[in-house]
């Protein structure tokens, strides 16, 4: 298999992420594109993914791109059953924590997180407060949510780790920044829960080595 990921986004931890966790990291041929130089426009990644995105992962005759479904083929193709568990229910449960973070919770902290953050080290300049304050009231809405959720629960499906909390925990690393200004303390076990996922040992080494790391 081959991959092409970066350093710096959170969709691309979450694939290394499950690969480190299912022991098929070393099997992978890992690709870099430098982002900031544009190589993942390439016509090698175009040719694998029109949308010229990492994470993108070839498989034989498959080219996957989209982070949540490729971390399922993982999952699938590994038989990791406790992971990625394939009854009705629990499998129902990971598709909805999957699309509910992509539209709502992962989407509001990505908004707030690219002025706050990213957009600096992108060179685009400083964050625009308007944007930031109407990302934190749909961050708020759905953060409530997951918080509480975790007050019962040490991950998002039970008590045991899966796929779902590498995928609504993406962002953990950038959220957990001081300079997120994401307000953790109004949510004590979303906070807790991203601290026990960053001593994972499987996302542990796929966290950025630094901000300077992070911005190549
Ligand atoms: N929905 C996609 C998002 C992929 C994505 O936006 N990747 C970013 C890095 S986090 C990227 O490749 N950006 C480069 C670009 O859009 O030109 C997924 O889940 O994989």
């Amino acid at each position: 298999m081959k991959l092409y990921t970066s350093k710096f986004s959170p969709n691309c931890r979450r694939v290394e992420a499950v690969l480190h966790h299912l022991g098929l990291y070393e099997e992978v041929d890992i690709r870099r594109p430098n982002m900031m130089e544009g190589e993942h426009r390439s016509d090698e990644v175009r040719a694998a993914n029109p949308n010229m995105k990492v994470p993108t992962l070839v498989a034989g005759d498959m080219n996957l791109w989209e982070a949540n479904p490729t971390m399922i083929y993982l999952c699938d193709r590994a038989g990791a059953e406790d992971f990625c568990p394939s009854d009705l229910k629990t499998r129902f449960e990971i598709l909805r924590w999957m699309s509910w973070e992509v539209q709502h919770y992962n989407r509001a902290l990505a908004g707030i997180l690219w002025e706050t953050v990213a957009k600096g080290l992108f060179g685009g300049g400083e964050p625009d407060q308007d944007k930031i304050d109407t990302e934190m009231e749909n961050y708020r809405r759905f953060a409530a949510v997951l918080n509480d959720r975790l007050a019962e629960h040490d991950f998002v499906l039970g008590d045991r780790v899966t796929v779902a909390d590498f995928a609504v925990g993406a962002y953990s690393a950038l959220a957990l920044l001081p300079q997120s200004r994401i307000p953790l303390e109004d949510y004590p076990n979303i906070k807790a829960w991203y601290l026990r996922l960053e001593s994972l040992p499987s996302w542990a080494k796929t966290a950025p080595d630094s901000m300077a790391e992070a911005a190549e």
